[in-house]
């Protein structure tokens, strides 16, 4: 069998990584895959991370399974900081969470409970989008169709066409949304937008599934669950896949949640014991380590306090990151083509460079982004940003 399988290329985002180690010039910059990085481009495990770690290790008792759904104190933790703690939602008991291997493990339970209950679905997904969307579902077989996102000629979000495009969507398919800080674009919708976005999936009974992989890193941990929250009160089924790989800095731990918001608490009942089960035929348990982590953190006053500063400065950092690359840009006169990056929000911008101007980033300056033009903004510091920019002016004729 294994003579007959084709060899597959790299993964063009995770391939990037290997060419830039391999590149030998000692201005290069790595803009590609979406991890956060510090001012000395490192990715450190935070104080708060380690803290609780260091608690878990006198604490824990046992490695026996934790069952389907994960830990219940990780539920309990996580519900509040999605929902808010003062939510109808929580209060009225729609709402399950099953814990899962990352965001990523969460979408995955999303399209095999969709795939399981109502298989005749087509899922939505905005065009672009981070590629995985299209993998997870084409994983299981399930339709899925784009949405406008993005105007191409303006690098701009296409509010009107996102919204025309919504509204030709047939009664009771799934919509993916992104909560906050869009991958790979860096657009997020307003609160006037999401309200609109609202009435459309009223209108045509569309369910939302909401990714929620950067809770914390476009405008702060509440005011990014803003859209979560809206469309959790308003409508009566909504699912969201939450990701604590950012906000906590555990990507390889692999911790996120699949919630499922339901009309009452039968149906939500009917829902949880559905997601145990797709849990089973998929790994049976999570991993623990990484709940244990997050449930600790949030549920300690000190610690908590502690991780929502570390939060706070890992967005500060992005969002200054983006004022001064447009700064930086203004005497090459190329200020107003590069406006947008400080208008977007989270690891990453649409920039706009086109793959051509990519591609020669990479060849002469050593400079690594995806060829969509997509660069990870955390992955440049003050140091090598007038370097950056002297670059993207000289790619772009200037
Ligand atoms: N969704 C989006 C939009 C993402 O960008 C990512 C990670 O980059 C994920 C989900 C899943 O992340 P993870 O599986 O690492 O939690
Ligand atoms: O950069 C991105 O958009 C992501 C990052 O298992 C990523 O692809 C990399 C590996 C992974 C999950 C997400």
């Amino acid at each position: 069998m294994f003579t007959q399988v084709e060899l597959l290329p790299a993964d063009p985002i995770l391939g990037l990584i290997e060419a830039f180690n391999q590149d030998t010039n000692p201005s290069k910059i790595d803009l590609g895959v979406g991890v956060y990085r510090d001012e000395l481009g490192n990715t450190p495990i935070l104080k708060s991370v380690r803290e609780a770690e260091a608690l878990l290790l006198t604490r824990e008792t046992t490695k026996k399974y934790i069952g389907s759904h994960g830990d219940p104190l990780f539920s309990q933790q996580m519900l509040p900081l999605v929902f808010g703690e003062n939510s109808n939602v929580l209060a009225e008991k729609r709402a399950t969470l099953t814990q899962a291997p990352g965001g990523t493990g969460a979408l995955r339970l999303a399209a095999d409970f969709i795939k399981r209950n109502s298989p005749e679905k087509t899922v939505w997904i905005s065009n672009p989008t981070w590629p995985n969307h299209f993998a997870i579902f084409d994983a299981v077989g399930i339709q899925h169709k784009t949405y406008a996102y993005v105007d191409s000629d303006t690098n701009r979000l296409d509010f009107p066409a996102l919204l025309a495009d919504l509204k030709q969507i047939p009664q009771g398919d799934v919509v993916l949304l992104h909560a906050c800080c869009h991958n790979p674009t860096g657009f997020d919708l307003s609160k006037e937008q999401w309200q609109e976005v609202l009435a459309v999936l009223k209108e045509g009974k569309l369910l939302p599934l909401i990714d929620f992989a950067y809770q914390g890193f476009g405008e702060g941990l509440d005011e990014d669950a803003a859209a979560v929250r809206l469309l959790a009160e308003e409508l009566p089924e909504v699912m969201i896949t939450s990701s604590c790989s950012k906000n906590f800095g555990l990507y390889r731990e692999r911790i996120g949640a699949f919630i499922a918001v339901a009309k009452d608490t039968t149906d939500m009942e009917k829902v949880r014991s559905q997601m145990a089960s797709v849990a089973r035929a998929n790994y049976s348990n999570p991993p623990a380590h990484g709940s244990a982590i997050v449930a600790t953190i949030l549920a300690s006053q000190e610690l908590n306090t502690l991780w929502r500063s570390e939060v706070d400065e890992m967005r500060n950092r992005i969002n200054t990151l983006r004022q001064q690359f447009v700064v930086a840009l203004t005497p090459y006169g190329l200020a107003e083509k590069f406006a947008c990056v400080a208008e977007q929000r989270g690891m990453f911008s649409y920039s706009g460079l086109k793959p051509n101007e990519v591609a020669q980033l990479q060849k002469d300056f050593g400079i690594y982004m995806v060829s969509t033009g997509r660069m990870n903004i955390a992955g440049y510091n003050e140091q090598n940003l007038p370097y950056l920019c002297e670059a993207i002016a000289s790619v772009c004729g200037k």
